[in-house]
């Protein structure tokens, strides 16, 4: 029987030797695939890019020789084995894909912290009675494919693997074919099921808000996500010369739309500046100067903290817009929905336990943003830990975060994996 290890020795030399410079230099890797030259990049789910940073992932696992596997949705699982192969592991990561102009630390900071510490208990012989486990989530960003966070929410059974097989990207891809290519190339094993146990979920995160920075907090002990609607509006009119068309009668699906986002940002306005409303694609076919639009897809990315407030607006999209119509048919769809998450209190006291015995400046925050952590509550005690990114900047390719403050959170992320790793 593995001599049993005393919690608080292993915390400490477990914190020590979490390696600031690997951990940044592995960004600076992961920052290649995908790269736009603009200092940002371009690394949608399931292309050649996600694919190669994947690849690199699953280089520094193999090399640490820990067991890799795969599930049906293409979620990546890599596990350094704990003296008890019966106990659920302890899991932390986030995500490898971006936005279409992303920034290098989104999800990024949260596989490579993972990976950090599970590098750094193989790097002092650190025996866990349970296993420490990094994930990549597929398709968190949902800008190519929708909706976001597709591999956790297969993963948790809170989306069908089917309908999100199915979804396809603009040029008509599906997930389904993206995903065979993907596989076709790693060398990874499908043989994780859904819902696999795992005795509790972390993801380490930046922020992408401005409140850390400006409060001068390393650590953020994020208590819960908002709540999230995404819509996709189709307003099919009818093609015309813009020339010779009089207005009377036109069905004009640019002006119909172009009035229901007039109309839809009165509905949204909020003097407390707390509701969240973007119009974030927004494509006009044929898309030509002399030409009245036929066809106008745009999209909806509503959020809130409050339920009620998420219920009450977000159920007034669909009317909204059909009362703008202007003759042209209009197709609402709700393409996700995700009522406000709160994390596991006891995970949070001990995120906010390791913060302050570590000596770093921490506060409670509500994220903005959503991330794969949102489906884990549902599968095990689950928490977050945020450190600051410049200027609050995310979803941006000028995002940027400083070395020192990724080994703070890594550290701490650290400490609470090893102590739920030895309970
Ligand atoms: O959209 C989000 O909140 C996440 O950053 N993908
Ligand atoms: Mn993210
Ligand atoms: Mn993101």
């Amino acid at each position: 029987m593995p001599a049993k290890v005393d919690p608080e020795d292993a915390v400490k030399r477990l914190v020590a030797a979490i390696d600031e410079d690997r951990l940044w230099r592995r960004h600076l890797e992961i920052a290649t695939f995908g790269e736009t030259g603009r200092g940002g990049v371009n690394r949608q789910a399931l292309s050649k890019a996600e694919t190669e940073a994947k690849q690199a992932f699953l280089r520094w696992a193999t090399a640490a020789d820990y067991e890799t596997g795969t599930d049906a949705i293409g979620n990546i699982f890599v596990r350094r084995a704990g003296a008890e192969p019966g106990a659920a592991p302890v899991v932390a990561g986030s995500h490898l894909d971006s936005q279409p102009t992303g920034g290098n630390f989104d999800g990024v900071y949260g596989v490579l912290a993972a990976l950090e510490v599970l590098d750094a208990a193989s790097g002092i012989g650190l025996g866990t009675k349970r296993g420490l486990e990094a994930v990549v989530w597929m398709n968190e960003e949902g800008a190519r494919f929708q909706p976001s966070t597709m591999g956790s929410s297969v993963f948790a059974g809170e989306f069908p693997l089917a309908a999100a097989l199915a979804s396809q990207d603009r040029s008509g891809v599906t997930v389904e074919d993206a995903l065979r290519a993907q596989m076709t190339v790693l060398d990874v094993e499908q043989v994780v099921p859904f819902g696999a146990p795992m005795a509790a979920y972390l993801e380490a995160h930046i922020e992408q808000g401005p409140i850390l920075e400006a409060t001068q907090k390393t650590i953020g002990v994020v208590t819960g996500i908002q709540g999230l609607r995404w819509f996709q509006i189709d307003v099919r009119g009818e093609e015309g010369h813009a020339g010779t068309t009089p207005h009377l009668g036109r069905r004009d699906a640019m002006a119909a739309a172009a009035n229901m986002v007039t109309a839809l940002q009165r509905l949204m306005r909020d003097e407390s500046d707390r509701v969240r409303f973007t119009v974030g694609r927004f494509e006009v076919s044929p898309n030509s100067p002399n030409t009245i639009p036929g066809h106008v897809l745009f999209t909806i990315d509503f959020r809130h903290p409050g339920a009620e407030t998420l219920r009450r607006l977000g159920d007034q999209v669909e009317a909204v817009c059909h009362d703008h119509a202007g003759g042209c048919d209009i197709t609402v769809r709700q393409t996700i929905e995700t009522p406000p998450a709160t994390f596991d209190t006891a995970i949070s006291d001990q995120i906010r336990a390791a913060a302050a015995r570590q000596g770093l400046p921490n506060m409670d925050i509500l994220s903005g943003a959503t991330h794969d952590a949102k489906y884990m509550t549902g599968l095990c005690p689950t928490g977050m830990i945020f450190v600051p990114c410049e200027g609050g900047r995310s979803h941006t390719e000028i995002e940027s975060a400083t070395s020192g403050d990724l080994v703070a959170g890594a550290r701490v992320l650290a400490e609470v994996m090893v102590r739920l790793a030895c309970a």
